[in-house]
């Protein structure tokens, strides 16, 4: 596309004669005009395979806006196509051909030794009462000792706090020269009281404390060139393997926090749960949670395109994970494996047959972890900010003073 003095975009005449030509090809009647709801179908030819369905919602907005008794004529069909190819590189084969070789191949590699020299950040919170091996868990999916273990002799005995405590440590681990600033938040007290009405409070106010503290840094004058990114990207919850259902508890956080933060549940210390019982508690795990509208990720209303959600549905088909952690290593037919022994036998922390843990891993770390945070990043803070935006445009200046017009009632009139 060319651009222009008056900041309009144009396309070079050979991108617009094949927009007329796709455009003919589906006005077999030769009306000169397409319904508009079939107009997807003309893009899609023209872009190839890709079209996500938030691109295809748009598309089929602006059509219905510009369509005249559902028909849409060449010209109004150029002009979405105009806006959808300005917000998108995959142009199919509207792709201007390139004669040698440019080099653009290289930006990858340039991309990757300016995010690897800055590193990555990842902040992930467990929630959960006291003693479902929240500290375990962590421990054993980084595979070192990044959370500290309330009940391991060596370390001082931890009282348990009268209300929920947030706790946040940090940590930087390093594998083949990339490095992860991870930070594990703990919320020691959750659950532990006899009243826990209202214990999740302060999990909700910690997570919101971090997206003002962001955004504040973001409207700042002199604000920092890479922002610390402390807001909260995946939260687990750990559920208590009682082989019944979810409790009020656990309902009332999941549905206060699952419009503010990635939830993720998990079935705590599943060794403690038989074959059938494990099946029959997810079922109704499953079935609570679908009751009380409550959003856990990966959500699918977020999917882009249809091999998000095949890899996507295979993972909302085994949670709540069952999970079993260890910090222990023990010799397995000639290996070392983490596990739990029992005078029964070995349970295997890392077998697919025996829990769920390595499922829960590779979603984290090795497939998901990047889509966590960009999630946080796209959608829950950026629901924050607009609540908070939204909410200060009540506020005025008055005398160099600033009025909250919202909450100006009579008596400070
Ligand atoms: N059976 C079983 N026991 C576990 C598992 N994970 C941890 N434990 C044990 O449960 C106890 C509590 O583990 P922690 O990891 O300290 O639990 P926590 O949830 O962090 O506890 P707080 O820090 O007090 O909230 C320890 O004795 C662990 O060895 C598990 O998957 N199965
Ligand atoms: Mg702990």
């Amino acid at each position: 596309m060319e651009v222009q003095d008056n900041n309009r975009v144009f396309f070079p005449t050979h991108v617009e004669e094949v927009l007329r030509e796709s455009f003919l090809e589906e006005d077999t009647q030769g009306r000169g005009y397409v319904e508009s709801k079939n107009i997807v179908n003309v893009v899609r030819k023209v872009l190839g395979i890709f079209l996500t369905h938030t691109e295809k919602a748009k598309v089929l907005g602006k059509a219905e806006y510009l369509a005249v008794k559902g028909l849409l004529s060449v010209e109004d069909f150029i002009t979405i196509m105009a806006d959808t190819l300005a917000e998108t590189t995959h142009w199919g084969n509207l792709k201007t051909e390139v004669a040698g070789y440019v080099g653009i191949d290289t930006l990858q590699e340039q991309i990757r030794k300016k995010v690897l020299k800055r590193g990555f950040e990842f902040n992930i919170m467990v929630v959960g009462r006291s003693g479902l091996g929240k500290s375990t868990l962590i421990n054993t999916l980084f595979k070192a000792n990044v959370s500290l273990r309330s009940c391991s002799k060596s370390e001082e005995k931890v009282e348990i706090p009268k209300t929920t405590h947030v706790k946040s440590v940090s940590h930087v681990i390093e594998e083949k020269g990339v490095r992860l600033r991870l930070t594990v938040t703990d919320t020691p007290g959750f659950g532990d009281q006899i009243n826990n009405d209202n214990c999740w409070l302060p999990v909700l106010d910690y997570i919101n404390e971090q997206y003002e503290n962001y955004l504040s840094e973001e409207q700042s004058v002199t604000r920092k060139k890479h922002i610390p990114d402390t807001r909260i990207h995946c939260c687990l919850y750990f559920i208590s393997p009682t082989g019944h259902s979810l409790s009020p508890l656990d309902i009332e956080f999941m549905r206060r926090l699952d419009r503010c933060v990635n939830i993720v549940p998990v079935i705590a210390k599943a060794d403690t749960l038989t074959i059938e019982e494990r099946v029959g508690f997810k079922q109704r795990i499953k079935q609570d949670l679908a009751n009380n509208g409550i959003r856990t990720y990966p959500m699918k209303e977020l999917e882009e395109d249809p091999e998000e959600t095949v890899t996507n549905n295979k993972i909302r088909e085994l949670l709540p994970f069952a999970v079993v952690g260890s910090n222990q290593q023990y010799p397995n037919n000639g290996r070392t494996v983490y596990g739990r022994k029992t005078q029964w036998g070995l349970v295997e922390v890392e077998n697919r047959s025996h829990c769920e843990f390595s499922d829960l891993r590779d979603m984290l770390i090795r497939t998901h972890m990047q889509d966590l945070v960009e999630v946080t990043r796209s959608v829950h803070y950026e629901n924050f900010r607009q609540d908070r935006l939204a909410s200060r445009r009540g506020r005025t200046q008055f005398n160099g003073q600033v009025i909250d017009m919202d909450s100006m009632n009579e008596s400070s009139l």
